[in-house]
């Protein structure tokens, strides 16, 4: 029995991201950012949290690197990924071997000393994320939430919020409180069939009114109604673009845990281009946007 099926006893297997990207015929920007990416692994080395909800396949920061190679994207944010709970060190290996090219998103609970928080800014860290979506176990408690934010405030990070879409009204009276900037995370999760005015959309323009929230425009495989090649998701990205030009990433969601279809990296870079294709906004989105929020301080 592997380590993984010996203490994974609620955690499924999910399967690995698409072998074979296509070379994107789009050629992104010098400094192209890649926004919203994990690490795997490898789990001899970073064995994952036994609380995890999934068991993926190895993940590990060289498959990351090449495929980024790949797709012309220099730079990138790795979002600190559920199957490996609160114990940050894979991603901080990946970024301390990037030579600058990475940044992080941390997961910490309220134990997290100043000492620790100093040690991960200085590991290229640069937010905290709080998972609310369901199918990744119980959303966060708001008093130690808004505590470990006030906290982070100081070294001038943000943080990022994964919610299911009918969550984004739910949970208005916090974002609305919040003193640092806050990225929404995968377009807020709508229905593409719904359409541009279903609710949780609407609430979700709404908060880009505020100017410090933030949103990614990644994820067209997580929203589609239709499957590939998520043409139904364009709509939904140009609006939130259109909503806020100068607080739009984009990420590939690399190696794309618990989709219903597996996107391949390549024509995720094509769709981006075909659902912004004004190279000002390009830019924006890919290099000037990620470049203010993680490589600034
Ligand atoms: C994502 C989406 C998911 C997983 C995680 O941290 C994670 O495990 O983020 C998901 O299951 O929807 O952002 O990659």
């Amino acid at each position: 029995m592997s380590a993984h099926a010996s203490e994974g006893s609620v955690s499924k297997t999910i399967p690995g991201p698409d072998p074979d990207p296509v070379k994107p015929s789009y050629v992104p920007p010098p400094g192209a950012c890649d926004a919203h990416c994990h690490v795997f692994g490898p789990a001899a080395r970073f064995p994952f949290a036994p609380e995890r909800r999934y068991t993926p396949p190895d993940a590990p920061k060289e498959q990351l690197r090449a495929l980024h190679r790949h797709l012309g994207l220099s730079r990138a944010v790795l979002v600190q990924a559920s199957c490996h709970g609160r114990d940050n060190r894979a991603m901080l290996d990946a970024i301390a071997g990037a030579g600058g090219a990475m940044r992080g998103v941390a997961m910490v609970g309220a134990e997290v000393t100043d000492g620790e928080l100093a040690d991960l800014h200085a590991g290229g860290v640069r937010g905290i994320r709080f998972n609310f979506v369901r199918h990744l176990g119980s959303a966060p408690d708001l008093e130690v939430t808004n505590r470990l934010i006030g906290r982070v405030a100081p070294l001038g990070w943000h943080i990022v919020l994964h919610f299911d879409a009918e969550d984004i009204g739910t949970y208005g009276g916090f974002l609305d409180a919040l003193k640092v900037p806050f990225v929404i995370d995968h377009m807020g999760r709508p229905v593409a069939q719904e359409g541009l005015d279903q609710p949780s959309f609407k609430a979700l323009r709404g908060l880009l009114k505020n100017p410090l929230g933030w949103v990614k425009v990644s994820g067209p495989e997580r929203i589609s109604s239709m499957g590939p090649p998520f043409t139904d998701a364009i709509a939904f990205v140009r609006a939130l673009i259109e909503a806020a030009p100068d607080r739009t990433l984009w990420g590939t969601d690399f190696p794309h845990p618990n989709v219903k279809w597996m996107p391949n990296d390549g024509h995720l870079v094509n769709l981006f281009a075909r659902a912004c294709e004004d190279p000002v906004l390009q830019r924006k989105v890919l290099v000037d946007n990620p470049t203010r929020l993680y490589w600034s301080t």
